[in-house]
């Protein structure tokens, strides 16, 4: 059984609430950093940490802290993105909706280091039922003194507020977010300057993902040694996965990271193997903007060595990012799946996503939706196997923010996994054109 930081209350009843989530210890690394440490003191916890992103990029967080501009006299602010939008990827969902305080407590600390006196949690237009959820737990702190002015007779005052979203997958990304939060359309802007430098109302800005704000708390309480004590090489922690497809337990589950995948896949503890015994095809491990991976070489690298849940060893070799564990959203697919209809409905997805600014992504994934669509209903041409792989390069690297790549990875690796499988799809059209083609029972 692996260690639990952030899910260790989760069956207690009541945990919802400020009186129980305190009585389990809550709010204690609050106390513990505002009465005895000095900001600086608890961004060096968290840099020893070793904590990095849990949103999908995988940087390092105490770095992204220390990159906020501190010589200049504008305020600072902290924005939690609860934006969670990527395909396979629920477990933010899940905190915020059962274990609210996690994420205020991880507020106000985090704030605290930052410097911050107004905080922002930017939440998916679609999480209109977590709302509530979380304004209450605000209110519950800011009764119990925890949040406004003065926090535990302090001399530092923080102010938190939630921000729905409207819905759309590129606010998301953090420059995006930004201009939303503004009032403005969710456009992303040019980096550099980066958010720690200009940010929110052109002032340094940290943005954050939930999970790794929740992070924080049991880092404060442990100490940043303890905790990358926990993992792997330059992975430490735990990590919630957010586990769907064909498996016989989909669920949020916190893993050490560094755990062989093969248990997480086939444990009772976890995903307890695939659904109805079939043959396992591919896994998309870290959510839908990260390669494919084939079965056996998901299990095991192509050098032949075990992989484990980590966001080095989870990456493919054809591709430049060592984040491949992304947002932690961990799809499975059996034998029965097809791979072109699949990876249709993400490029789908990514072109009604496409905010329009730059013409590789605009033009791109449009293209991409069309050419997949027609191999998959049985009007492709061999020809379109290349066109893919040629409009997914003109994509990546090309864009302003990381939506393109996103795109372009799937389709690049797909190819190159199941080139068999798309000219299948063209050889014998007649057999495509049920769209459960593979879908029948084996
Ligand atoms: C200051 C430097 N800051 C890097 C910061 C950068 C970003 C982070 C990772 O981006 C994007 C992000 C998400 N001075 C810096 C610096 N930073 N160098 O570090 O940056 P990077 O370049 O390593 O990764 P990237 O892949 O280009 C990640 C966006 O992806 N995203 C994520 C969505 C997450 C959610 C969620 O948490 N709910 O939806 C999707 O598009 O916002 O922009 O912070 O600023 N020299
Ligand atoms: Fe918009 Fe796509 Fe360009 Fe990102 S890559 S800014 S989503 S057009």
């Amino acid at each position: 059984m692996g260690r639990k930081l952030l899910l260790k209350d989760i069956d207690v009843p009541g945990i919802r609430s400020f009186e129980v989530y305190r009585k389990q210890g809550g709010y204690a690394s609050v106390e513990k950093a505002l009465k005895t440490m000095t900001p600086d003191a608890v961004m060096e916890e968290v840099k020893k940490s070793g904590l990095r992103g849990r949103g999908g990029a995988g940087f390092p967080t105490g770095m992204k802290w220390s990159f906020l501009d501190r010589k200049s006299d504008k305020p600072r602010y902290l924005i939690c993105n609860a934006d969670e939008s990527e395909p396979g990827t629920f477990k933010d969902r899940y905190l915020m909706e059962y274990i609210p305080h996690a994420l205020i407590e991880g507020m106000i600390v985090s704030s605290y280091a930052l410097g911050a006196k107004a905080s922002y949690i930017y939440m998916r237009g679609e999480f209109r039922w977590i709302f509530p959820i979380l304004e209450k737990a605000i209110e519950e702190a800011r009764a119990a003194g925890f949040i406004g002015k003065n926090i535990l007779g302090t001399d530092y005052s923080l102010e938190v507020y939630v921000h729905s979203g409207a819905g759309a997958y590129i606010c998301g990304e953090e420059t995006a977010q930004i201009e939303s939060l503004e009032g403005k359309r969710g456009n992303p802007r040019n980096k550099p300057p980066f958010p720690a430098v200009v940010g929110l109302y052109n002032c340094p800005t940290v943005v954050n993902n939930v999970e790794s704000i929740a992070a924080v708390p049991p880092i404060i309480n442990i100490g940043g040694d303890e905790y990358a004590k926990i993992g792997v090489g330059k992975s430490t922690g735990t990590k919630l996965i957010s586990a769907s497809g064909h498996i016989n337990k989909p669920g949020v589950y916190e893993i050490e990271l560094g755990l062989p995948v093969e248990e997480f896949l086939y444990s009772d503890e976890y995903c307890g193997g695939i659904w109805k015994g079939r043959k396992l095809k591919a896994v998309i491990p870290g959510g839908s903007s990260v390669p494919i991976l084939p079965g056996d070489l998901f299990l095991k690298n192509a050098k032949g060595e075990p992989r484990v849940m980590s966001y080095e060893s989870l990456a493919d070799g054809g591709f430049a990012s060592g984040s491949m564990l992304g947002s932690g959203g961990f799809i499975v697919m059996d034998e029965t799946a097809c791979i072109v209809r699949n990876l249709w409905t993400f490029a789908r997805f990514y072109h009604h996503e496409s905010c329009g600014q730059c013409s590789p992504c605009r033009e791109g994934t449009g293209w991409m939706e069309k050419v997949l669509h027609r191999i998959e209903t049985g009007h492709g041409k061999m020809s379109d196997i290349d066109l893919l792989v040629d409009v997914a390069k003109k994509i990546e690297g090309n864009t302003i923010c990381p939506l393109g790549d996103a795109a372009a990875w799937p389709v690049a690796s797909a190819i190159r996994h199941f080139r068999e499988e798309f000219e299948y799809h063209i050889k014998y059209p007649e057999k495509v054109k049920d769209p459960k083609h593979f879908e029948k029972e084996p």
